[in-house]
């Protein structure tokens, strides 16, 4: 019950636009680009440099991020969420290791 409440506090403030990182939803206030079945979207992003991006599993086959500079990638999941912060300024091009084709890149500068 304690859990609901605060949930439905959670939705309240965030209609709200208040204490935006307040609510304990790590990441919400992160870029976003979408994993799915079988392409990430958008397939180029821009982000600042520090800028955290995250990655978000919204399909049903299992995917992975896994960048060519051999930065930090993720594990292969059908869920759940993956984050890079990027602090030198570049192209960075990842890929699913599974799945031919499907890429994208993150300009930071
Ligand atoms: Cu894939």
């Amino acid at each position: 019950m304690r859990m609901i409440k605060r949930g439905v506090l959670c939705v309240l403030f965030g209609a709200f636009m208040l204490l935006g990182n307040g609510c304990g939803s790590p990441g919400a206030a992160n870029a976003v680009i979408q994993v799915l079945d079988n392409s990430f979207s958008p397939m180029t992003f821009n982000a600042r440099v520090g800028e955290p991006v995250s990655w978000v599993w919204n399909g049903s086959n299992p995917h992975d991020v896994k960048f060519s500079d051999g930065g930090s990638s993720s594990d292969v999941q059908t869920n759940g969420q993956f984050d890079r912060q990027f602090t030198v300024a570049g192209t960075y091009l990842y890929l699913c290791t599974i799945h031919a084709g499907m890429q994208g890149q993150v300009v930071v500068s």
